[in-house]
């Protein structure tokens, strides 16, 4: 089947490296998205995140229809509540924030939310959520009632993606968190990827080419940009290019 999930496991087959663009609607003018999905297009792109630890802005649909309207590139929504959910996108990482352990986050707005995620038609996917410290205290941090993995604690890292392998997460997504200091390590990723099957996503910090380009090669077979791309557009022709390199 067509799925994107389907598409992930492909990409990892034949070792090609994954780009997402995280739009956060509080951060993203619906007026500057032309521009962004031009450079999107032309950059190798693959998929356009959508979510954020909150969301006060009221366009989340406007933005997914406009990005759907204008471009091939899919829409995945990556929601910091259930509330930042919106049939107008492709799929859903369906987050449980298995490196904390607060019920409300494993399962409990789950269980809130599921007729509405089931009535949305959305591709669903299980996604096991990992938060690691990223040297500065994150938003997501702070709303989630967890504390992050320690970045030099690689064991529980492994620990963490294994037991979500197990309990049937479909992917799983490391983040040092929006804006974050320092990126997951390299030494992470390395161990983490070497100890699942299923697709890992790295995101949070990443703001040059050369440390996509390290990640990538680390093992995350997709990374996730948002922050630097905010600040300066341009930097997605250069991590694209880099992810690309990445996959040769
Ligand atoms: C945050 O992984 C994403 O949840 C992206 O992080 O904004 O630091 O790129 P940045």
């Amino acid at each position: 089947m067509n799925t994107i999930y389907n598409r992930l496991l492909e990409q990892k087959r034949n070792k090609q490296k994954a780009f997402a663009v995280l739009i956060d609607p509080d951060k993203t003018d619906v007026a500057t998205l032309p521009s962004l999905i031009t450079l999107a297009n032309t950059s190798g792109v693959d998929y356009f995140f959508v979510g954020g630890s909150l969301m006060i802005a009221p366009h989340l649909e406007l933005l997914v229809q406009t990005i759907r309207q204008s471009c091939d590139i899919p829409v995945v929504l990556f929601p910091g509540s259930p509330a930042q959910i919106t049939p107008a996108a492709n799929a859903l990482l369906y987050l449980s924030l298995i490196s904390g352990r607060n019920p409300e986050l494993l399962i409990g707005q789950h269980v809130v939310s599921a007729p509405v995620v089931k009535r949305s038609g959305l591709e669903i996917i299980p996604t096991g959520y990992v938060l690691i410290d990223g040297g500065a205290p994150t938003t997501v941090s702070y709303i989630s009632h967890s504390s992050p993995i320690p970045s030099n604690k690689n064991a529980l890292a492994v620990c963490t993606a294994m037991a979500g392998e197990m309990l049937g997460l479909k992917l799983i997504y490391m983040d040092a968190g929006s804006g974050a200091d320092k990126p997951v390590s390299v030494s992470m990723i390395n161990a983490v990827a070497g100890n699942i099957d299923i697709p890992l996503i790295v995101g949070g910090g990443i703001n040059h080419p050369e440390k996509a380009y390290e990640i990538c090669i680390a093992g995350a077979d997709l990374i996730v940009v948002g922050t630097a791309i905010e600040k300066d557009p341009e930097l997605i022709k250069t991590i694209g290019l880099a992810v690309k390199k990445a996959s040769q």
